[in-house]
C-alpha cells in the first residue's frame, strides 16, 4: 500500500478537510476517494497508468478525485482552472486522457470536446452509484502524476513523477519542517502545481492534519480565516505575500493589531516559487512576527534546497540541500565549480521526476551522462548557504509564481493577422517578480492592443498575457540576426 494510505489509518478519525463550509474525517475522505475509484475503474481491474485528466474545484473533491485516480492505478492529471480550451485540450491531448472528470462549471467547456475525442466524462454529482470494486495493488514505482511545466521550448513539457518520487518530495518536507497532526493549514494556490499539490496539499495529508481550502486567492478572506484562529501553518509565492501585506496596509489600526496577534501564534510561515525580496521578508516580519521560511524548488524536483525550521532563516537566501536531496554546482560544460563560484544547480535523488511525458529527446537534454538534472537556475554558496543568482534563459519568466515560456506568448502572437513579428520578455516587477511584456512590429500601428489581449486569452491563460505592449519598428539583434532579450527590455525602461 502507498505511504499516504497507511498513513491515514492511523488518522482516520481526524479532520482532514475543511471546503465549502464543511468539515471532513479522513474516514470520510478515504472512504469516499475508494467508492470513486470504484467509479473511475468502470469494470477494469487496474487502470494501469492511464491518464485521467481532471478540472475540480480546490477543496474535498479535489482530493478526493486525485486519490481515487492513484487508488485506481492511473496517472492523475491535474488541469489548471483559468486556462481556455485551446490550452486545456493540449494537455488532454498530448497526455491522451482516457477518462476526464470536471467539477459542474466546467462541464460545458469540455463536453463537445470529450465527445469528439471519445474520452469519457464524469460530472461530479452527476455520477452514477456503483458497487465497491476491489482496487488494484500500487507498487511505489508506478506513475503517479503529470503536471505540465513551461520550460525553452514553446510548448509545456509534461513532468511524470512517480509515487516513490512523490513520497519523497512529501517525506523530506514532513520532517524537515516538522509537520504534526495537530498542524492546520491553508490552500490559496492553484492545484495544477507542486507549491499547492505537494507543499500543502499532500504534506497536510500524510501527517493526518487538517487543510482549509479557499475557492480562489482573496486577501480579506485569507484573513478572515486567520482571525479564526485555527490556522497555524501557511504556505504561498512572494505576490501573495506582496497582496496581503498591501491589503494589511489599507486596514485600520485595530484590525492590523488584531491580525498580527492572530499570525504571531502560527507555527510557521513558507514562501518559495520564485525570489523572495528582502524588502517583501522585512515587511512581513514587522506584519506578522514570522521570519519567512525561503525555499527552492520545481516542478520536476518538488523542493530541493530550504532555509531551515530551527536555526538562522537568512534573508536573500534559500538555504540548504534538504535530506535525501543532492545538489551540486557546475560550469556550463557540467564540470564541478570552485568553491565561491557561482554555477548552474544540478538535482540529483529519489525527488526527482523519471521523465517528460512522451518526450524522450527533452529527458535526455536535461540529465547529465551519470543522472543530474539540470535546474537551469544558478546559484552561489556564501557562508554555506545558497543564493539563487538567476536563471540560464531569458525565455523563462516567472510571474506571480507561474513559470512563463517567452517562446510560448511569442508563437501565438505571431499567429495573429497584423503582427509581423515580436518579442516577449520579463521585466523586474516588486509585486510580480517579473511583469510579462511584449514587443510588437505590426503591420498596421493602429491595432487595437486592448482587443489583441482579449483575443490572446481565448488561446492561453490569463497570467500569460503581457501587461504592456510596445510598438517598435524593428526589432533589436546580433550579429547573428538573434533578437537580444537584454535589448527588448531596455526599451521598456
Ligand atoms: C494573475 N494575473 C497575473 C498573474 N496572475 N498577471 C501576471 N502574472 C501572474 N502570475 C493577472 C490576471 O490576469 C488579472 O488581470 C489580474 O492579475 C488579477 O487576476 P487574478 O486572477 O484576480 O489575480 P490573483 O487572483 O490576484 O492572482 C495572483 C496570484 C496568482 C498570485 C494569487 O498569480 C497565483 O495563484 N500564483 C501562484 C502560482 C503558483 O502556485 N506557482 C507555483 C508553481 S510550482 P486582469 O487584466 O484580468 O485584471 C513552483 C515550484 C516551487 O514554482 O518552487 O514552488
Ligand atoms: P516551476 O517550473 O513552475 O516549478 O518553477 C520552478 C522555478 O521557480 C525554479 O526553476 C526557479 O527558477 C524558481 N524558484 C522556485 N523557488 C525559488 C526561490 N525561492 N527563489 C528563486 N527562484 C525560485
Amino acid at each position: 500500500m502507498l505511504t499516504l494510505f497507511k498513513n491515514i489509518k492511523t488518522y482516520l478519525p481526524n479532520q482532514s478537510i475543511i471546503s465549502n463550509s464543511f468539515s471532513y474525517s479522513y474516514e470520510i475522505l478515504l472512504s469516499a476517494s475508494q467508492q470513486f475509484a470504484s467509479l473511475v475503474l468502470n469494470g477494469k481491474k487496474d487502470l494501469n497508468e492511464a491518464r485521467v485528466a481532471f478540472m475540480v474545484n480546490p477543496g474535498f473533491d479535489y482530493v478526493k478525485v486525485q486519490w481515487a485516480i492513484w487508488q485506481a492505478g492511473g496517472i492523475a492529471v491535474p488541469l489548471c482552472l483559468s486556462h481556455p480550451l485551446p490550452s486545456l485540450e493540449y494537455v488532454i491531448d498530448d497526455t491522451e486522457a482516457i477518462l476526464m472528470i470536471v467539477s459542474p462549471q466546467y462541464e460545458n467547456l469540455l463536453k463537445e470536446s470529450t465527445i469528439a475525442k471519445n474520452i469519457r466524462l464524469i460530472v461530479l454529482g452527476k455520477e452514477e452509484k456503483i458497487p465497491l470494486a476491489e482496487l488494484p495493488y500500487i507498487d511505489k514505482n508506478r506513475k503517479a502524476m503529470i503536471l505540465y511545466t513551461s520550460g525553452t521550448t514553446n510548448k509545456p513539457k509534461g513532468v511524470v513523477s512517480t509515487h516513490a518520487n512523490l513520497e519523497a518530495q512529501i517525506s523530506t518536507l514532513v520532517t524537515s519542517w516538522e509537520w504534526t497532526n495537530s498542524d492546520h493549514t491553508l490552500c490559496v494556490l492553484p492545484l495544477h502545481h507542486v507549491h499547492g499539490i505537494v507543499n500543502v496539499i499532500s504534506c497536510t495529508m500524510w501527517s493526518g492534519a487538517t487543510c482549509e481550502f479557499i475557492p480562489e486567492f482573496s486577501a480579506d478572506e485569507i484573513f478572515r480565516l486567520f482571525k479564526k484562529g485555527k490556522i497555524n501553518v501557511f504556505m504561498a509565492v512572494p505576490t501573495i505575500y506582496f497582496k496581503l501585506i498591501t491589503y494589511w496596509e489599507s486596514l485600520p489600526i485595530t484590525e492590523q493589531e488584531l491580525l498580527t496577534a492572530c499570525m504571531k501564534k502560527f507555527r510557521l510561515m513558507v514562501c518559495g516559487s520564485a525570489a523572495l525580496p528582502v524588502s517583501v521578508m522585512e515587511k512581513w516580519k514587522i506584519i506578522s512576527g514570522h521570519t519567512l521560511l525561503e525555499r527552492y524548488g520545481m516542478t520536476e524536483i518538488g523542493m530541493a534546497i530550504s532555509n531551515p525550521y530551527r536555526g538562522q532563516r537568512r534573508a536573500g537566501y534559500v538555504g540548504l540541500p534538504l535530506p535525501g536531496v543532492n545538489v551540486k554546482l557546475v560550469n556550463e560544460n557540467f564540470e564541478d565549480i570552485n568553491e565561491g563560484d557561482s554555477g548552474e544547480i544540478l538535482v540529483k535523488g529519489e525527488n526527482v521526476f523519471i521523465e517528460y511525458w512522451n518526450n524522450p529527446e527533452a529527458t535526455v537534454k536535461e540529465f547529465t551522462a551519470d543522472g543530474w538534472f539540470k535546474t537551469g537556475d544558478v546559484a552561489i554558496i556564501e557562508d554555506g548557504y545558497y543564493r539563487i543568482m538567476g536563471r540560464n534563459s531569458v525565455d523563462i519568466i516567472k510571474s506571480g509564481g507561474y513559470k512563463i515560456s517567452a517562446l510560448e506568448i511569442e508563437e501565438v502572437l505571431r499567429t495573429h493577422l497584423l503582427i509581423n513579428d515580436c518579442a516577449v520578455v520579463g521585466l523586474d516587477d516588486n509585486e510580480w517578480g517579473e511583469l510579462i511584456v511584449a514587443a510588437l512590429v505590426v503591420k498596421d500601428k493602429a491595432i487595437n492592443l486592448k482587443d489583441l489581449n482579449t483575443w490572446l486569452r481565448t488561446t492561453i491563460a490569463a497570467y500569460k498575457t503581457p501587461r504592456k505592449y510596445l510598438l517598435i519598428d524593428e526589432l533589436p539583434r546580433n550579429a547573428m540576426g538573434k533578437v537580444t532579450k537584454n535589448e527588448v527590455k531596455k526599451l521598456f525602461i
